[in-house]
């Protein structure tokens, strides 16, 4: 597939729909990593770790099947990606340990057009170098619909402190968590020009310029655990006080060719969580020589989020309009500017179409109702050990899942989108764990994560 674009495409010039010539893309990717890991024994009692991870990560022609690769494709750029972590270790007696910890996870990622196919914007070439689409062979050239651009970023802080008897083993500890995610998205024009079989047919408008923040407020963890052995006996138990706290941070847009310039201020409380995990765990030696034991445990996995929830509220989003276009001066360039009078020259866009108050807010509301989504898992089990293997002879798991289920659209105004509402439903399952859920949660071992 060859598009003929030239370097730099003026008003008038015409960007040539690819001949049908497809050839193979190739989306080239590159990750180089530097790591540094250094430990460093301060005293005889006092541990310093650190663990710094630089990444370098490229991507060269991001497509879809039907882009053209030289000009609808678009490339990946991490020019900050990095993870660090630095923890403290102390021996204070044989029979308490504390550590304190830091951690950084940076991820910005840029996407961008490739080479001269984003124009600055108002200029004609801007107008000129809109993505083209053919909805009836799907190919995709001139430029790619949307340049997003996202700035994921999160630190945390952990401590904790571990106390061991002759019977007991007790672990307490604290987990701070604060970032937020930011995404900015621009296109060409502001619009892609949409094409049946060759002949202008449609635009579809976009929004941009816009950007939006949402932050993790922080994600806040207490636990305390203690594991007590009596004789053949082994109970571990413990809790979890979770408090997650989310918002939409305040920020402005500029204007774009379809849409004013947007400011919102910070909406808090997206959510607002606080709530418990508990753990148990049981252990019996069934024959008090080691060797089998019966096993049962019963434990809640809250749910692990983030900013996913205030990004679904966020009153800034992007949003889309598909509106009839002819070509009028057959310069392949869709003209038409807010106000202008559909089919008058230099009117070639029909903005009556267009939805009221486009692109200026989500109606989205958040149920402030809405609870934390959990698991609750039992595990019960056997286990013997046939020397020298261990056999894992029978376990029956159960799980409740209390879960996000469905997103209902209950109101529907003209031109905006529907408000939507979370419902909270019960439901219990016999199936596999939910691998993910549970993992991002709370790994098994202990209550730390
Ligand atoms: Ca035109």
């Amino acid at each position: 597939m060859v598009v003929d674009l030239g370097a730099d495409p003026q008003p008038g010039e015409r960007l040539r729909p690819p001949d049908g010539q497809a050839e193979q893309g190739l989306d080239d990717q590159q990750i180089k990593s530097a790591m540094l890991r250094l430990t460093w024994q301060m005293s005889p009692k006092n541990k310093l770790g650190m663990y710094y991870d630089r990444l370098y990560k490229t991507r060269g022609h991001d497509m879809l099947a039907g882009y053209d690769p030289a000009t609808a494709s678009f490339t990946w750029r991490s020019p900050v990606y990095y993870t660090t972590q630095i923890k403290w270790t102390s021996t204070v007696t044989n029979k308490l340990v504390i550590d304190a910890g830091y951690g950084s996870n940076v991820n910005v990622t840029v996407q961008n057009m490739q080479e001269g196919i984003e124009k600055e914007r108002g200029t004609p070439a801007w107008y000129a170098a809109a993505s083209r689409l053919d909805r009836d062979s799907s190919l995709v050239w001139a430029a790619t619909d949307n340049i997003p651009t996202f700035v994921p970023t999160k630190y945390y802080l952990t401590s904790s402190a571990s106390y061991v008897t002759g019977s007991h083993s007790i672990k307490s500890g604290v987990q701070f968590g604060t970032g937020w995610f930011e995404q900015r998205q621009d296109a060409n024009a502001d619009l892609q020009q949409n094409y049946r079989s060759g002949v202008p047919d449609s635009v579809v408008i976009r929004n941009t310029p816009f950007r939006y923040r949402d932050t993790m407020n922080h994600d806040l963890s207490f636990y305390a655990q203690d594991s007590w052995t009596h004789e053949r006996l082994t109970v571990n138990g413990g809790i979890r006080f979770e408090w997650l706290k989310a918002e939409n941070t305040a920020l402005t847009s500029g204007a774009g060719r379809f849409a004013p310039a947007r400011s919102f201020p910070t909406v808090p409380n997206l959510p607002d969580w606080f709530d418990l995990a508990p753990r148990l765990g049981v252990a019996y030696d069934l024959f008090g020589n080691a060797k089998t034991a019966l096993k049962f445990s019963l434990n809640r996995y809250n749910d692990s989020r983030t900013t996913g929830i205030a990004g679904m509220y966020n009153p800034m989003s992007q949003a889309t309009a598909r509106l009839t276009w002819r070509d009028l001066n057959n310069d392949d360039i869709a003209q038409g500017e807010l106000g202008c009078t559909y089919l008058q020259p230099g009117c070639e866009i029909n903005l009556a179409q267009m939805p009221a108050n486009f692109g200026i807010r989500s109606l989205r509301t958040y149920d402030p109702s809405t609870q934390r989504p959990y698991n609750v898992i039992a595990n019960l089990g056997v286990q013997h050990q046939l020397l020298p293997m261990t056999a894992q002879l029978s376990t029956l798991r159960s799980e409740v899942d209390k879960a996000f289920v469905g997103i209902k659209s209950v109101q529907r105004e003209e031109g905006v989108v529907g408000i939507l509402r979370e419902r909270l439903q019960e439901r219990p399952r016999r199936t596999a764990v939910r691998e993910t859920s549970r993992s991002e949660s709370a790994p098994p071992a202990g209550l730390e994560t």
